[in-house]
């Protein structure tokens, strides 16, 4: 069966597509993994409502009944919110044909929601936070998929950089090797997800959304293949205190080791535990950064809808 047969696209998605208009995927780990309750439904939709006031059309995708949806319905929203409704799995690359050949509900990650969007046909991607290369990785060799789907699917990802859960360093050499072109937006250094620097110089710099659509357009004319990243700084009236998140995420990382806390657990394990070490503030950082990139992803579908016709 070809691969269209396995998803479901959403009318209004699937009309923009066929028009060449703005569409901008969303994933769903973020909902069922990344944020609690009610605050993930809030934000779910909140994204969805940012895309359209900036003239696209949101497309958010996830597992339902074995199906790969493209661009949800409210009730599909809650459930992944909820998930009260029985187990709404994480799926990464390797997950996607035993949950769709199960019958499976799942919430997709960085790397599964850029293949579903390719499949479907759209280019453009807004997150938080991609995984990326963990700490001690040298050792366990624990290393996010997202990275190998960024150097494999073309689609582009508009997310607020890489937490300093992870080992931001390796992260940027690690996406050199795959040949991931990265661009960080309106800044010379590399975002750290709740604070505007990381130390770590931006691979590139490019100061608007027009100029990042036309290197999008450049890079899959030659035939480079592969996904794009976009590093888009949050807002620094956003922002965390470093020391604060700092302290919080060294916290969050002893734990995880004295829990033996492992695989696709540890990133939800560790964005729940600095959420309540930092009272709360950041989840509603969090919350922020991912509507800036919602925002930003918009205006770069709006720049290469118009450059694509
Ligand atoms: N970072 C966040 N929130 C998230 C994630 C990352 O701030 O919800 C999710 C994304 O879906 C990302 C995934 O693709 O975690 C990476 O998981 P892992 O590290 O297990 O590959
Ligand atoms: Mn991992």
């Amino acid at each position: 069966m070809p691969v269209s047969s396995y998803l479901d696209l959403h009318p209004e998605v699937a009309q923009a597509i066929a028009a060449g208009a703005p569409v901008v995927a969303l994933e769903s780990t973020i909902i069922s993994h990344g944020m609690p309750y009610p605050e993930n439904l809030e934000t779910a939709q909140r994204l969805e409502a940012i895309v359209r006031e900036e003239g696209a059309v949101p497309a958010t995708i996830a597992i339902i009944g074995g199906r790969v949806k493209v661009g949800l319905e409210e009730s599909d929203l809650l459930l992944l919110a909820q998930g009260k409704q029985g187990p709404v799995f994480k799926a990464s690359r390797r997950d996607l044909s035993m949950l769709l050949a199960q019958k499976q509900y799942a919430a997709t990650t960085v790397a599964a929601t850029m293949i579903c969007a390719s499949w479907a046909g759209i280019k453009m991607f807004a997150t938080g936070g991609i995984g990326g290369v963990h700490r001690g990785a040298g050792d366990n060799f624990d290393i996010s998929a997202d990275l190998t789907e960024l150097a494999t699917t073309p689609v582009a990802v508009v997310s607020a950089g890489v937490k300093s859960i992870l080992d931001i360093g390796s992260t940027l050499e690690y996406l050199e090797t795959l040949g991931v072109p990265v661009m960080c937006l309106g800044s010379d250094e590399f975002p750290a997800f709740y604070t505007r620097s990381s130390g770590f110089p931006a691979p590139a710099r490019v100061n608007d959304p027009e100029t990042a659509a036309r290197i999008l357009h450049t890079h899959w004319d030659l035939g480079l293949g592969g996904g794009v990243l976009i590093a888009n700084p949050v807002p620094e009236q956003y922002a965390m205190d470093p020391a604060t998140i700092q302290l919080a995420i060294d916290q969050a990382l002893a734990e995880c080791e004295q829990q033996k806390i492992t695989g696709k657990e540890i990133t939800p394990f560790l964005l729940g535990r600095i959420k309540t070490l930092t009272e709360g503030k950041s989840l509603f950082s969090n919350m922020q950064l991912v509507y800036h990139n919602a925002r930003m992803a918009a205006a770069i579908a709006r720049h290469w809808a118009q450059l694509s016709s």
